[in-house]
């Protein structure tokens, strides 16, 4: 370690928390780590389930989930991820599925007279597991500050007190944010509620999520999504994956790896970490594998690149094509790049000049190492490249996103079987949610359509996403904050920041189907909504409504819950917003209570208004649904030049200057969905009952002198020159590359500084935090 000459001179901490124990449920039991040898999925998962369906007290409705989840015909979607079902395959599930699913399923209940036991500053105190696990929430609920308690309330009252407080504030004094589950039906209608209200004021998870990748894709091939579909992946010859933890955050895409490697596609994956899914697993729903342990590879080649080192090594590969191409001009599929893009002559000129050895110290990969891939690229015919958050949470993820669509031009791979570009992404509607309005940067299209449908003038103006709003409730400037699900208090960079901003709201409400942080912090006044579940039956006038959401790779579909709402009052998520329109927006000309009794209604009106979705109600109705039209998928580029535009991004310096300074990616366990968190365990990395750790580099713990189990002191640099520290967080030797760390989200947030976004994406920096670690 060298010496900090600037350590006197630092400016006072922004942030500061001690912590024994983390967000989980446990805080006494001893944690324990061991190697995990074992294929991914396979006989630990199935024990995983069975654990939380007893803790649940449901293992027979369990069962019942999952023969109904994902079912071509006569199911619900499940709520766990967005990876596409496969109609291949009778029983598509997985442990994440199951969990997520049964946790919406328990039998828990947290009713009035849980809320006037527990005073909301005594809540405060508790964990985020044990909130949640309370289980559903049945009664609408008020915030009564004379006593600290959340009281029931009416749901005509609740509605009407939501009105009143829209109608007294500016509509860019109001916020309405969505967490990427909600159905296309209620985001359509929300979205709605919101600009006729007078505000595109619509934050997302996504703006937490892929907001780099739809924008990196919108600039490079005229499209927000990926374009390759399941048949595809079935189709390829290569499979690049980069920044996904597999085997945790997309178990089912396990499955499609495994098959992918029987028929001899090569699979690369790029990832700091080798994590349990770039190895083996036993695939999920091969149970006669599971009864025999049999295992099948997921994995040709294994690159474990430095922090934000994509861009070099994609680069490299690039650079290894046209080194190629100088003796085999046909490894480059010069027919397309001369018809379908632009700016390839300076793209090559830029790769040809990037140094092997800066490419090499950015990727942290050696040369020989990029050959590979770049070998196993120029062998594949059809390529696909797949990325999720270890690509897009870092301050240049737009220029790496586009880096991963120039690599697949130069080889045609793009607008055709078996290759693209595949973001995998988060919530199982997050992409729905996109294509049915929510976006803070509405087109005018869109705009003057929607507007004409629905017989009211638009506001034009861009409005705020998660960044902005979380500036706005700090600063005072926003007076409303309506949270579409989620845990926006929990899953936002800095805690302590996010709390004094929604304090000083006059009103948030939470529209949610179990207790979280976001309750309890919240504004003067306070509402707390609880709305049905996915495996839930929605009721309307008509009668059994379905819904419909979109996955990662634009495959639409209906979803129909049958059991028996958790609660009589809970009211469906399109019902709730209906509520609200009615009471806040007295000349709305939109029959918003016609549109409730009949979500066909509201799917009409979706195909008016998306040219993408036209003729949904038919399509929608088909066994598998429908896959949303996608232009580039036929190569037709809806760019500013009307072809698919290199990006030119220099090669950005990702290293740190101070060898001191580490750079922390914070993830997710194995065993948590966001910001639910069911156990303190994390099976594939070996890691049992504990969460307030920090995963270590062998040689960076021998020079701070960092031993295994060591607590430590992890300071955070903010952009802006502030400093947040966490102190009590154990060491954990493991092999990620040198100069990087990791830990757990949401415990980590509070090393986020509201500064630490990217300028490119306006994405939090929840994979690029730069760090000292210190013994304590
Ligand atoms: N069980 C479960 N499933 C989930 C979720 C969950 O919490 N639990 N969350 C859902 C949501 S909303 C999302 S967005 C997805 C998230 O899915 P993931 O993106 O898998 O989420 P993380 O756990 O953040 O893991 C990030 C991965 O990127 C790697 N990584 C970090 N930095 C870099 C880098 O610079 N380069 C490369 N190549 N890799 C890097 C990390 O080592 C890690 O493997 O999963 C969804 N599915
Ligand atoms: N440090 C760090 N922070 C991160 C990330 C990271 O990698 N690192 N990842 C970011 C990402 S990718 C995302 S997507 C965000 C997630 O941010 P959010 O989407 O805001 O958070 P979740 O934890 O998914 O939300 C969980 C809550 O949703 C509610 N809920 C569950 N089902 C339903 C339903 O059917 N309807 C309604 N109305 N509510 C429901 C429950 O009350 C539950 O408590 O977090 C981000 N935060
Ligand atoms: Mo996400």
């Amino acid at each position: 370690m060298t010496d900090r000459p600037h350590e006197t001179s630092r400016p006072p901490l922004a942030g500061h928390a001690e912590r024994s124990s983390g967000y989980g449920p446990n805080d006494t039991k001893k944690f324990v780590q061991r190697p995990y040898h074992h294929p991914a999925a396979g006989w630990g998962a199935a024990t995983s389930v069975g654990k939380v369906l007893a803790r649940e007290r449901e293992p027979v409705q369990g069962v019942w989930a999952m023969l109904r989840m994902n079912h071509p015909t006569k199911g619900f979607d499940c709520p766990g991820c967005a990876w596409p079902d496969d109609p291949g395959v009778a029983l598509d599930i997985c442990e994440n599925g199951i969990k997520h699913v049964t946790w919406e399923m328990t039998p828990k209940r947290t009713t009035p007279e849980f809320f006037a036991d527990h005073t909301v500053s005594q809540l405060r105190s508790w964990s985020d597991f044990a909130l949640e696990d309370q289980g559903r929430l049945t009664h609408p609920m008020r915030y009564d500050a004379s006593t600290d308690h959340y009281l029931p309330i009416d749901w005509a009252e609740a509605f009407a007190l939501v009105g009143e407080h829209l109608q007294r504030v500016q509509p860019h004094e109001a916020a309405f944010y969505t967490s990427g589950r909600l159905s296309n039906e209620a985001t359509f209608l929300y979205q709605l509620l919101a600009r006729e209200y007078g505000t595109n004021n619509l934050p997302d998870c996504s703006n937490m999520c892929h907001e780099a990748s739809g924008r990196a894709l919108q600039a490079s091939l005229g499209t927000g999504v990926g374009t390759a579909d399941l048949a595809d992946w079935e189709k390829a010859d290569a499979l690049f994956v980069l920044g996904v933890n597999v085997a945790s955050n997309a178990p089912r895409m396990l499955t499609t790896l495994a098959e992918a490697h029987r028929r001899g596609a090569k699979i690369v994956h790029i990832n700091p970490l080798v994590e349990a899914g770039a190895t083996r697993t036993i695939v999920p729903h091969e149970m006669v594998d599971m009864a025999l342990f049999r295992s099948t590879p997921t994995s040709t080649l294994n690159l474990q690149v430095r922090p934000a080192g994509d861009l070099a090594l994609l680069r490299g590969i690039a650079k290894a094509v046209f080194e190629a191409a100088d003796d085999k001009p046909d490894v480059l599929d010069q027919k397309f790049l001369d018809h379908y893009t632009q700016g390839f002559a300076e793209y090559r000129s830029l790769v040809e000049g990037a140094e092997w050895a800066e490419l090499e110290r950015q990727s942290g990969l050696s040369k020989p190492q990029i050959l590979a891939a770049a070998d196993i690229y120029l062998n594949s015919e059809r390529t696909i490249v797949s990325w999720c958050l270890g690509i897009t949470q870092h301050e240049h993820s737009v220029d790496t996103a586009r880096e991963i669509v120039n690599l697949l031009l130069l080889r045609g791979n793009v607008g055709r079987e078996g290759a693209g570009p595949s973001p995998v992404r988060g919530h199982s509607n997050v992409q729905g949610n996109r294509t049915c309005g929510i976006d803070h940067r509405p087109t005018d299209d869109f705009l003057d359509r929607l507007g004409e449908h629905f017989r009211f003038e638009p506001p034009r103006h861009h409005g705020m996403d998660t960044i902005a709003t979380l500036q706005a409730m700090y600063e005072g400037r926003l007076q409303v904050f309506f949270g579409m699900g989620g845990n926006f208090a929990r899953a936002t960079p800095d805690p302590a920041y996010t709390e004094t901003g929604l304090a000083n709201c006059a009103l948030t409400v939470q529209v949610s189907t179990k207790l979280n942080r976001s309750h309890l912090a919240h504004g003067r006044d306070a509402l707390i909504l609880p709305c049905l579940g996915r495996t839930e039956r929605d009721l309307q006038e008509t009668g059994q409504q379905s819904v419909s959401c979109e996955d990662s790779m634009s495959s639409v579909q209906l979803s129909k819950g049958s059991r028996q709402p958790a609660a009589p009052q809970l009211m469906s998520e399109a019902a709730i917003v209906a509520g609200i329109a009615r009471a806040a927006l007295p000349q709305s000309k939109t029959r918003w209570d016609w549109y409730v009794a009949d979500y066909d209604r509201v799917r009409d009106a979706m195909a008016q208004v998306i040219p993408r979705l036209a003729g949904y109600n038919q399509k929608v109705r088909q066994p598998m649904g429908f896959r949303v039209q996608q232009p580039a998928r036929d190569r037709v580029f809806l760019t500013a030049s009307g072809r698919a535009e290199f990006c030119l991004a220099p090669l950005h310096n990702e290293v740190p200057d101070d060898p001191d300074v580490l750079v922390l990616q914070t993830f997710r366990s194995q065993d948590q969905w966001n910001t639910t968190i069911y156990s303190d365990n994390d099976r594939y990395r070996g890691i049992k009952n504990l969460r307030t750790l920090v995963f270590l580099n062998e040689q960076d713990m021998k020079c701070r002198r960092i031993d295994e189990g060591d607590l430590l002191s992890i300071e955070a640099l903010s952009k802006d020159g502030t400093r947040r520290q966490l102190r009590g967080f154990r060491a954990v030797k493991y092999d990620l590359p040198e100069g990087s760390c990791a830990g757990y989200m949401p415990e980590m947030n509070a090393l986020i500084g509201p500064a630490d976004f990217s300028a490119q994406s306006d994405q939090p920096l929840m994979k690029n935090l730069k760090v000292l670690v210190a013994r304590l």
